[in-house]
């Protein structure tokens, strides 16, 4: 059974164990522990392994790390690359100070050992954990004066906290607290109800048109999610939200004011290539389809991009569509029309571009290695027309895709800018000029946000250097403010002036600040 820990990691959670598995190795003898310590090993290995490399191993972000591989290495050496990581994968847990040398020993045992297989969550333990803190009838029936529409949400991650923040006066206006390590927030298409979804499967929701916003209710929809969305066309606007989750393998349909959870899906199915069986088959990013009554889900072990139709659910159907894709689906976003959406297969270091009209996968993109949009960014270059953009894991570049159907370069890299450091996000906005990234995972570079010209993409990055590690940036409503945060314990957003890029603003007092979801820009995927 998998426990969770109280407080989670700072690292990015990108590992890679397994680099050139030595074949016709003989396998090492299977360790053996106690009790105690398969429980420890299961807690360590759900905080920095199993995001990347499966909770039973077979691998996705990270490579296949089951005890058939893990075997033909010594202990020794499994330890070493626990504790010190890899060149460009592994990140070094040991080194950096995320565990210790006796966990790394632990762990190293514990990857030689079959994977324990962690519990289901059905229904009844949905409907146990559900809680309507403010009922639907004692909401406020209008929005507050204020300018609502330019709250932030900032996930304070290791304290498992969101910070509602105005955008206009920079005040906090609450802290509310939302479970283990919260991965992300996105709004119902009125904007109104802000959803957030921990580490641990749990969804929370906020109601923005309370003063001050406040926590409506929550349900626990599995034991291991990342994706969150909500039911955004026209006459299903706030009825539906839908949750991923990594483990089980499922989505889970929840009702868009009070999350009581309706229907759970399945996922585990065959890969699209090979047809093997995936009994985890994760859900990686969700979208919400603006033209349709439609999600977007992406399903990383099987390379499947599912359409989920959800307009007969109150009749009880719910009609999929499976597009082949590409394996280790990850994250992604619309272009500008948000007809098609660009989705990182990042082992594959490949987009893959889905036209939800026409319901086909147009192109599987070569790009760097391991891209990592988050949702991406998208605008206008003054060469190629309407483009939009990766960032990467594994080397500092930004893939800069046409996405214009008409022209001839449609859907191939038009332009390559390169970043002194890996990076996690890329953020821009249609009121402004420059393309932000941050390069988070480049140690030497990792405190330097980069700035890019739209207007004149071949000169050279502007580049803001703080005194901590940068992570993720979003606009306000207006686009004329881009906020980042500064990621530590004693950690800050700092709002930058998107005209003249002087720091405006430095918002204080936040605990691991980590991804900040502006009210407007969220509902309405700007990016
Ligand atoms: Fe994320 C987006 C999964 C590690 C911060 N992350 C996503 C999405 C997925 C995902 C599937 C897309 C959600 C969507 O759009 O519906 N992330 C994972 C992992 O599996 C992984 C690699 C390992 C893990 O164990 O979690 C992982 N992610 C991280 C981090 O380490 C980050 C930097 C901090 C954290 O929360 O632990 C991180 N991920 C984010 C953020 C987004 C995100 C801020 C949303 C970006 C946006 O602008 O939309």
């Amino acid at each position: 059974m998998i426990k969770l820990l109280g407080n989670v990691s700072a690292a990015v959670a990108v590992s890679f164990l397994m680099t050139g598995v030595v074949s016709g190795k003989e396998l090492q003898p299977e360790p053996s522990l106690s009790s105690e310590e398969m429980a420890k090993a299961e807690n360590i290995y759900f905080d920095r392994c199993s995001g990347c490399h499966g909770a039973l191993r077979k691998g996705a972000t990270g490579p296949d790390i089951t005890p058939a591989k893990t075997r033909k290495k010594t202990l020794a050496k499994l330890e070493k690359i626990l504790y010190e990581g890899t060149d460009g994968g592994m990140p070094a847990w040991g080194k950096d100070g995320f565990i210790t040398r006796d966990d790394a020993k632990l762990l190293a045992k514990f990857v030689q050992i079959e994977a324990p297989v962690p519990p289901e969550w059905d229904m009844k333990k949905m409907q146990e954990s559900w809680k309507v803190h403010v009922p639907v009838s004692e909401r406020p029936t209008k929005p507050p004066k204020a300018n609502w529409q330019n709250y932030f949400g900032v996930v304070e991650r290791d304290v498992g906290r969101i910070a509602i923040i105005d955008g206009d006066t920079k005040e906090t206006l609450n802290v509310i607290p939302s479970g283990y390590a919260t991965h992300i927030l996105r709004t119902s298409a009125s904007g109104r109800y802000l959803y957030a979804i921990g580490r641990d499967g749990r969804a929370s929701m906020m109601d923005m048109w309370a003063s001050p916003p406040n926590l409506v209710a929550e349900v626990r929809t599995g034991i291991d999610a990342r994706s969150i969305d909500t039911s955004k066309y026209k006459g299903f606007e706030d009825k539906y939200a839908v949750v991923g989750d990594y483990w089980p393998s499922h989505y889970v349909i929840l009702t868009g004011d009070t999350l009581e959870p309706l229907k759970i899906v399945g996922t585990t199915g065959y890969t699209h290539d090979t047809n093997e069986y995936r009994l985890e088959s994760r859900v990686a990013s969700i979208v919400a389809s603006h033209h349709a009554p439609e999600w977007v889900l992406n399903l990383k072990e099987m390379g499947v991009v599912l359409l989920v139709d959800y307009s007969k659910l109150d009749q009880g159907t719910i009609t999929e569509t499976m597009i082949d894709a590409e394996r280790a689906l990850h994250d992604g976003g619309w272009d500008s029309t948000k007809r098609y959406f660009l989705v990182a297969a990042n082992m594959r270091d490949t987009i893959s571009v889905v036209d939800t009209v026409d319901r086909k996968l147009v192109k599987n993109i070569k790009v760097g290695t391991k891209p990592h949009p988050g949702r991406g960014a998208n605008w206008v270059d003054p060469e190629f027309g309407r483009v939009w953009a990766t960032v990467h894991l594994g080397e500092g570049l930004v893939s800069i895709i046409s996405t214009d159907p008409s022209k001839d370069h449609a859907w191939t890299v038009v332009r390559e800018w390169e970043l002194d450091g890996n990076s996690l996000f890329i953020k821009t906005h249609d009121n402004s000029k420059w393309v932000y990234c941050d390069n988070t995972i480049n140690l030497n570079k990792d405190k330097t946000l980069t700035i890019f010209d739209k207007t004149n993409p071949t000169a050279p990055p502007k580049e803001i250097e703080f005194d901590k590690k940068v992570v993720h940036i979003e606009f306000n409503k207006d686009g004329d403010e881009a906020w980042i945060s500064l990621w530590d314990k004693e950690g800050e957003v700092v709002v930058i002036d998107d005209k003249t890029l002087k720091v405006k603003k430095r918002i204080k007092g936040l605990h691991t600040p980590t991804g900040k979801f502006n009210v407007y820009n969220t509902t309405n995927d700007i990016y």
